[in-house]
């Protein structure tokens, strides 16, 4: 009888993957390990190293459970090779083994080992996306620019979510313009179902507490779900007591409520707890029994069939330079505060604190926050794409690359994001009340109390002006200025300058 493995890697959670079902049970060996270079390749938050090796965990007692036979190392085993390669190789020795079945991983990093690794590989697609590669690629062929919206339409067809027959149901794909509301007063939903961890999860932690316990990140208290069962409660909890406010107040911020109406279902999705196609699946049920309106519904699945899926095609489509990207040639350090939150911008100050706490923030603080002031304060994209790859749970190269360098950072030259998403503090102050409690004063457009974003959105739209003078949907920003007295654009220009060095030179800001 001939012995394969098969790796299981600690994002591919699944019953359904690839591997598995092309691998026998009586003949061949799963193979999942806990190693030092995915743990250290970025300095992972400790939450998200312990959700990866608890959920690893449970996993490969349930495929135990289930027929399989695992070889799994943990982390503290002595004999654990420290790569996914390594332990192939250890494990293949040990079995006098023929080869190895992968499931694709999500990072051309990992891609690029297996396919050195001296060993017979059989490499699978890996199907719990709703588009293949291929299709992306179809879909992008001969096409001058790759927007959004119209890959969404084709996820739509494709799935038949929310269509009535070849027509989008109530008439319309995308129900945007009712999803921009400000915070609310009152979040009648208090967050994402915790889970109190078992000996499994207990024991995680102390290793990571040991091992990690100095990486950025708070590890406890601990309350993410680590299976299947857990993170279905938690999809289910949502979809009845928040789903329906979802779309309202999608991009709103407040001080004290981190989670608002967002699902915190991208941790389970992206480690392969919860199959995309299932959560959209009842996420629409719950439009159709007249449970959630078409703005919540639509809004929620466009940001799983569409940005999920269109930002996975674009890191396989770009290749595995996309990294790397800085059209913009920025190259300031990333100031401290991203990492010890030691600012009197409040809006960064809390982001920070939350990312340091949850491993999580939602899209609006990621995007409008601190991606937004990166972008504008002329920071490396490649320090800020390993930032993100770090502090976050959900955090996997194939959708924060392209999220960062390309949406975030524009470091893409415009592949992801038509225009660069920048703004003054006036957006920060509509969305949420982080400028109520600020030392800063947003409504001050220059002088020592000037909200610093009012300052470097000015700076950053005059250092690129050749570049985006003329895009159509960036004229009015720079006729606003081209209106503005020379005394008065000097002063922004030059308050803007005294912030930059003064951050430059590790002073308070
Ligand atoms: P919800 O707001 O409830 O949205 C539902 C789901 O839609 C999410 O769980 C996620 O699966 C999907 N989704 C929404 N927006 C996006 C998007 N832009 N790209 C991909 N999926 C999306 N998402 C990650 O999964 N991993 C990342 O590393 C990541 N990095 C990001 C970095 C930046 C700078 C920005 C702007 C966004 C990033 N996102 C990332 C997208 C988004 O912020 C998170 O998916 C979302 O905040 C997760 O929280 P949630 O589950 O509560 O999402
Ligand atoms: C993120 C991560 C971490 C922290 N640790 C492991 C690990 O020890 N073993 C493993 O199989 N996977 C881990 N992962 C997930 C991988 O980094 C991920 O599979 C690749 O980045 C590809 O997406
Ligand atoms: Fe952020 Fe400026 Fe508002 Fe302060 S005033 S919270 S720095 S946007």
């Amino acid at each position: 009888m001939v012995t394969r493995l098969v790796l299981v890697l600690g994002d591919q959670l699944s019953p359904n993957l690839t591997a598995l079902q092309k691998a026998e049970k009586d003949t061949d060996i799963i193979v999942m390990a806990e190693v030092a270079d995915e743990a250290s390749y970025v300095p992972h938050h400790p939450k998200k190293i312990a959700f990866i090796f608890a959920a690893m965990r449970k996993f490969a007692d349930a495929l135990r459970g289930d027929g399989w036979q695992v070889d799994y190392t943990k982390l503290d085993d002595p004999d654990n090779a420290g790569s996914i390669t390594g332990e192939l190789l250890r494990r293949a020795e040990q079995h006098d083994a023929s080869g190895v079945i992968a499931t694709e991983p999500g990072e051309w990093r990992l891609i690029e080992a297996l396919q050195e690794m001296p060993l017979k590989l059989h490499m699978i697609a890996d199907t719990h996306f709703i588009a293949s590669h291929k299709e992306f690629e179809d879909w992008a062929e001969g096409r001058k620019e790759l927007r959004m919206e119209w890959f969404y339409r084709d996820m739509r067809r494709k799935t038949g979510l929310l269509m009535d027959g070849d027509k989008p149901v109530e008439g319309k794909w995308n129900f945007d313009h009712d999803n921009r509301k400000p915070a609310p007063d009152d979040v009648d939903f208090n967050g994402p179902m915790q889970f109190t961890p078992d000996d499994t999860v207990e024991e995680v932690l102390d290793l990571v507490e040991t091992r990690f316990g100095d990486n950025f990140g708070t590890l406890r208290p601990f309350w993410f779900a680590t299976d299947t069962g857990q993170a279905r409660r938690q999809l289910t909890h949502w979809v009845k007591h928040a789903l329906p406010k979802f779309g309202d107040f999608q991009d709103a911020m407040l001080n004290d409520n981190r989670f608002l109406y967002h699902s915190i279902i991208s941790f389970y999705i992206n480690a392969g707890l919860l199959d995309p196609l299932e959560v959209c699946q009842q996420v629409e049920q719950a439009y159709k029994d007249g449970h959630a309106p078409i703005n919540a519904a639509e809004g929620f699945i466009r940001q799983i069939i569409g940005w999920r899926e269109y930002m996975r095609g674009i890191y396989f489509l770009e290749g595995p330079d996309y990294t790397s990207r800085n059209v913009l040639k920025h190259t300031r350090s990333l100031p401290s505060f991203f990492w010890d939150a030691d600012t009197r911008m409040n809006c960064i100050s809390k982001t920070v604190t939350q990312t340091r706490d949850e491993a999580y923030a939602h899209h609006i603080q990621r995007l409008m926050v601190t991606g937004n002031f990166a972008l504008l304060a002329g920071i490396d994209p490649h320090e800020v794409h390993e930032w993100y790859l770090a502090v976050y749970a959900d955090a996997y190269e194939w959708v924060e690359a392209p999220n960062v360098i390309g949406m975030s950072q524009f470091a893409d030259g415009g592949i992801v994001g038509s225009k660069p998403y920048v703004s003054s503090g006036a957006y920060i102050d509509r969305m949420s009340d982080y400028c109520k409690s600020c030392a800063y004063k947003v409504k001050d457009k220059t002088g020592p109390d000037a909200c610093p974003f009012n300052l470097l959105y000015w700076d950053f739209l005059i250092r690129h002006r050749d570049r985006f003078a003329n895009n159509p949907r960036m004229g009015n920003m720079y006729r606003t200025w081209d209106r503005m007295d020379d005394p008065r654009k000097a002063a922004v220009l030059e308050d803007a300058q005294a912030f930059l060095s003064r951050m430059g030179s590790g002073e308070s800001i």
